[in-house]
């Protein structure tokens, strides 16, 4: 029988493995585990509730506000900035969030997206929270935009939650990646994955098909070439899309393969954000092996020049990522 832990006592006892962590660090991650149940409780009875249906507010991605995105937003500020861990944040629905004038301030620096795949919530399709935290580069007193604007490689830590059959937490401090199921009889997260490893190479594919017809020829000779019939390649691969980044990421994670949300004709840096999103989620793939590339850079490389900036994705097992960037760089050769 697997040691039952929970989430809270693995981070103290692996605390000492973060360079420079103190347990301001231990704190932080602790807060994101609260504030993920806190969300989970509203998102497990959203049908039975009149939070169901949107705001009718458009955020900044001009994605329509669900009534549950700005709950989850409102947690994870209310939560996280009461720990004195935080000198800034950022969030896919707020943008730059100061930490008020009352309240201390930390040298951590959070990004997330409250709840991704808003568009699935009311058809009862797992949706997810992404989180990433930064040392301050800037010094004392409030942080500013240049402390959110760093590239994914400064990343101290990332995770998400899927909020699904049943809620889980993957999280890495650059140690492995590990993740905790939700237990609700107990609202405790108990570590149920413990140094997951994405498979070198897979055979599933994600991507909206629907845009076939945007995507310029190299991204078309890819999805072509993933379909064909070849056993020595484990060709065809298999088409799997939840449309939610996150539940469509967690697969991969743990089956291996290759999530893609590309750029096209209509939006040429696709739709995916770098900082709440794609950087977070590429550091964490990164710690359990595999890779993720905006096609022709490692997502973890590109230093952010606006707080919202879109970038396309691929991520996943490193020799399907590794086959993705050949094709779209006109280089795969038969
Ligand atoms: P499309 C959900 O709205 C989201 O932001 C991601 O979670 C998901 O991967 C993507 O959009 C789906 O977009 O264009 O395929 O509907």
């Amino acid at each position: 029988m697997q040691r039952i832990i929970t989430i809270e006592r693995f981070i103290i006892e692996r605390e000492h493995e973060v360079p420079g962590a103190t347990g301001e660090f231990s704190k932080l991650l602790t807060d994101i585990a609260l504030a993920s149940k806190i969300v989970w409780r509203e998102v497990s009875k959203a049908g039975l509730v009149d939070i169901i249906g949107s705001t009718g507010k458009i955020n900044i991605s001009g994605d329509v506000v669900q009534k549950l995105d700005e709950f989850a937003n409102e947690i994870f500020i209310n939560v996280m900035q009461k720990g004195g861990h935080l000198c800034v944040m950022a969030s896919e629905e707020s943008g730059l969030i100061e930490i008020p004038e009352e309240l201390a301030k930390g040298k951590y620096v959070l990004v997330f997206d409250p709840l991704d795949g808003s568009s699935n919530i009311d058809v009862n399709v797992s949706i997810g929270s992404i989180f990433g935290i930064f040392r301050r580069v800037t010094s004392g007193g409030k942080g500013t935009e240049e402390d959110i604007l760093q590239p994914g490689r400064n990343l101290v830590a990332a995770g998400y939650v899927v909020y699904g059959s049943s809620t889980i937490l993957v999280y890495t401090t650059g140690n492995g990646v590990h993740g905790f199921t939700l237990d609700p009889s107990i609202g405790e997260f108990l570590l149920s994955h413990e140094n997951i490893k994405i498979p070198k190479k897979g055979d599933i594919y994600s991507v909206n098909e629907g845009y076939y017809e945007r995507w310029d020829e190299n991204m078309k000779k890819l999805i072509n070439y993933l379909k064909a019939e070849d056993k020595a390649t484990g060709r065809p691969y298999k088409l799997r899309y939840v449309g939610t980044l996150v539940a469509d990421f967690h697969r991969t994670l743990l089956y291996g393969g290759i999530f893609m949300y590309p750029g096209d004709s209509k939006n040429p840096e696709g739709k995916l954000r770098l900082i709440y999103e794609a950087a977070p989620l590429a550091y964490v793939v990164e710690k359990a092996g595999g890779r993720a590339s905006n096609g022709f850079q490692n997502i973890l490389d590109i230093k952010p020049t606006n707080l919202h900036q879109k970038t396309p994705l691929f991520i996943g097992s490193e020799e399907d990522v590794n086959l993705v960037e050949k094709f779209l760089q006109g280089k795969y050769e038969d």
